[in-house]
């Protein structure tokens, strides 16, 4: 990569910063940038004069400070994970690059009020390894929760895959730490269950995509540890099988659901041919699957027995047409890989465009039987590869590349893949972006979706905390 010229300013803010963060807290080479300068998906290169990696939060907060008296605009980073591009700095080398990486410290775990204080750079699992220390759990799980940190988690507002049983991101959080785009610190860390004290602003950052301000640290939510897990792969014979099957789990006790997932022949398949290791415990592959897992901390549930009961009734009815029940933690787990695994080896099969779309749960069938019908009609060999949280409403409306095309010059066709996509989800009542937020990718969709008093809203509260646009420009907001 050519070196990104370096302007008298950068040159003089890199020396202010220095002198904050030390050598250690600063990268500047652009074999040491690199990384943070292009997105997980490979859609953004960026280029960036410095990714400043500040050791806590009173570091973060000079920092901020030094970038903003400057007018020098920041884009802030934690495990980059992002699939709409939040977290890239632009591609003219102005921004600089806030790396949340080093404030990894869990600050406390309470297994009595049930509660964690936790840094914005700790990666997901750590946090959740360290709730699972003191006996509780950190609910949300997702795919690149080894990666994803905390504070990227919370700034994107993830979902993920025990949304149906927890809820968001948003919905663990009960204080929030921030450094707002002034470099002032609000130290919102209060950890109660009820507290109507005014605007609710914890909620106004959670999900913000980092363009109101910085956050450093929350107060996380705990669940009771399931004492009891039951997981079920299905083979099922269409997506509407799919559907009338979570049904029947919800009927027979919606509490015990933890995960109800739909997967589609085309993604197994390429988790199959990609993924070392991967097989699949049914007889022979299907064009629709389902994951069901039930868990509780009730002790003597016999989830076992129910899934059976749920899953034979099923079959006698023709909702099912194979199923492989998990009789170990290492066989929950190989079954979990086949779903985890997919974004990675779609990845791995070629060029794909992602519509991450939710509609009212009922009506998922329809999403995918209509949006696969219009992309076939827009570009003939096109992949639909649809899966995701179907227990939601939440479905990954992937699109791979028709066999023997060239990747690029199936990504010049992205908008209208999208628009195709999102024709179906604005008929159906549905949004197009349900957990992976707007990003760079995404925000020309706003105006038509969000459009009116809603963004004119969004823009106002934008120009309040950060009238310099300094904080992550481009994302988001068209
Ligand atoms: C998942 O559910 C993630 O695995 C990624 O949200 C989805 O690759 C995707 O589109
Ligand atoms: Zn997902």
């Amino acid at each position: 990569m050519p070196d990104t010229p370096i302007s008298d300013l950068h040159l003089e803010l890199l020396s202010a910063l220095r002198a904050v963060v030390g050598e250690r807290g600063l990268l500047t080479a652009p074999s040491d940038t690199a990384p943070y300068c292009e997105d997980w998906r490979r859609l953004y290169q960026g280029r960036t004069p410095a990714v400043v990696r500040p050791a806590d939060t009173a570091e973060l907060a000079a920092v901020i400070r030094l970038c903003a008296q400057r007018g020098v605009a920041m884009v802030p980073q934690g495990g980059n994970t992002s699939m709409v591009g939040g977290a890239t700095p632009s591609g003219d080398g102005s921004q600089v690059v806030l790396s949340l990486a080093r404030l990894n410290r869990v600050r406390a775990v309470d297994p009595v009020d049930m509660t964690m204080v936790v840094e914005a750079g700790v990666p997901w699992r750590t946090a959740q390894d360290a709730a699972a220390a003191a006996g509780c759990l950190l609910p949300l799980s997702i795919s690149s929760e080894g990666t994803a940190q905390v504070g990227g988690i919370l700034s994107a507002n993830a979902g993920g895959n025990n949304t149906l049983r927890y809820g968001n991101a948003r919905d663990l959080v009960l204080g929030l730490e921030v450094v707002l785009p002034d470099g002032q610190v609000w130290d919102g860390l209060r950890a109660l269950r009820k507290d109507n004290t005014g605007y609710c602003l914890r909620q106004l950052f959670v999900g913000a995509e980092g363009t109101l301000g910085v956050i450093t640290a929350a107060v996380l939510k705990l669940a009771p540890r399931p004492t009891e897990v039951a997981v079920a792969l299905c083979a099922v014979p269409s997506a509407a099988a799919a559907s009338e099957l979570f049904r029947r789990f919800q009927r027979h006790d919606p509490a015990a659901i933890q995960a109800f997932e739909y997967m589609s022949g085309a993604g197994m398949a390429f988790v199959l041919r990609h993924i070392p290791g991967a097989s699949l415990p049914l007889a022979e592959p299907a064009a629709h699957y389902a994951l069901v897992e039930l868990a509780t901390p009730r002790a003597g549930a016999q989830l076992r027995e129910a899934l059976e009961t749920v899953l034979e009734q099923a079959m006698v009815d023709g909702l099912l047409l194979d199923a492989a029940l998990a009789d170990s933690e290492a066989q929950r787990q190989a079954i979990w890989k086949l779903r985890e695994e997919h974004a990675e080896a779609q990845k791995r099969e070629g060029a794909s465009v992602k519509n991450d779309v939710s509609v009212p749960v009922s009506r998922v069938p329809e999403l995918i039987e209509q949006a696969t019908a219009a992309c076939e009609a827009l570009i003939p060999g096109i992949r639909a590869v649809p899966f995701g949280h179907l227990g939601d409403g939440n479905i990954h409306f992937n699109l791979e590349q028709p066999e023997g095309w060239d990747a690029a010059e199936f990504l010049a066709r992205d908008h209208a893949i999208m628009d195709t996509v999102n024709a179906v989800v604005q008929r159906l009542g549905g949004s197009f972006s349900a957990e992976h937020g707007v990003g760079l990718l995404k925000p020309y969709m706003m105006p038509a979706w969000r459009g009116g008093a809603e963004l004119d809203t969004m823009r106002r509260i934008k120009a309040a905390l950060d009238p310099d646009g300094l904080m992550n420009p481009g994302k988001v907001l068209p």
